[in-house]
């Protein structure tokens, strides 16, 4: 067991009950492997007033109420203390920069990050602009607040630190790596409610198979996400693929998905 972890993350939140599920499964035993800490800070405990309070009405009117400045102000300065630093630190944020599967593999190397959740209608200008926090937004849709983007953004990032999956092939292999959909994927028996499995499949015929999943994942992305078929790098064979599929395609059939 590693004397200090590859990847520290420390959490600010007013609900750190939020984070349970990180103690479970892959990264639970990571960080019992210690490969990984996740530190969770109680917000509110951070408050100095009698209601520890962690939130007020907006300057300048407006519906709605602004997490306070002080309380992430102090919880940085204890994350500080404890860790020696502050390394990499976030505030999850509707206005945020895009999080990607780039940005996860960034952030797996930074070796410590600092999360601020954010709720209600936002967080004080000063958080971010007095701890430097860069702003992190997981997809264009409303949550209720930060604590599942956290989350998020933990799972994402640590399962790319090394020896976290236990399973290095798969984590080069990933989709969003290779640019494409996965391949669909079949397990015992050969026949379920009257659907079979693809012949290949059991054929034993190991070039068929690689070349049969590398044509399902080109068909894949092409019918559901046809925007990252264009950025993927395919090479003089995925290009034959393609125009297998599109004369397919064209030719309809249009079954499945
Ligand atoms: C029109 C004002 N709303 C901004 C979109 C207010 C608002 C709604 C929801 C402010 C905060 C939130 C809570 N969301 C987050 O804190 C959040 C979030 C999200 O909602 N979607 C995607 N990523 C993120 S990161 C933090």
């Amino acid at each position: 067991m590693p004397d200090r972890p590859k990847l520290r993350v420390d959490v600010v939140t007013i609900f750190p009950e939020a984070f349970a599920p990180l103690q479970l499964s892959v990264l639970g035993r990571a960080q019992r492997a210690g490969l990984l800490l996740v530190r969770v800070w109680n917000l509110r405990d951070f408050t100095t007033d009698r209601h520890r309070t962690t939130d007020d009405y907006p300057y300048g009117g407006g519906p709605g109420m602004v997490m306070k400045a002080e309380p992430f102000f102090a919880a940085a300065r204890a994350i500080a203390q404890e860790a020696g630093g502050l390394g990499r630190v976030i505030l999850t944020s509707p206005q945020g920069r895009p999080f990607t599967q780039r940005l996860a593999y960034e952030l797996s190397r930074a070796g410590h990050l600092v999360i601020l959740c954010g709720h209600y209608e936002g967080v004080d200008e000063r958080v971010a602009v007095g701890l430097r926090a860069e702003e992190i937004s997981i997809g264009d849709y409303v949550l209720t607040g930060g604590e599942l983007a956290a989350m998020v953004i933990v799972d994402a990032t640590a399962r790319l630190v090394p020896g976290v999956v236990g399973d290095e092939a798969s984590v080069r292999e990933d989709s969003f790596t290779r640019g494409l959909l996965d391949y669909p994927h079949y397990t015992r028996p050969a026949e379920v409610e009257g659907l079979r499995v693809p012949e290949v499949l059991l054929s034993g015929n190991h070039q068929a198979i690689a070349r049969w999943r590398r044509k399902e994942a080109i068909r894949r992305t092409l019918r559901r996400r046809p925007d990252l078929l264009q950025a993927a790098q395919l090479d003089e064979e995925d290009r034959a693929l393609l125009e297998e599929v599109l004369r397919e395609e064209r030719e309809g059939g249009g079954g499945g998905v």
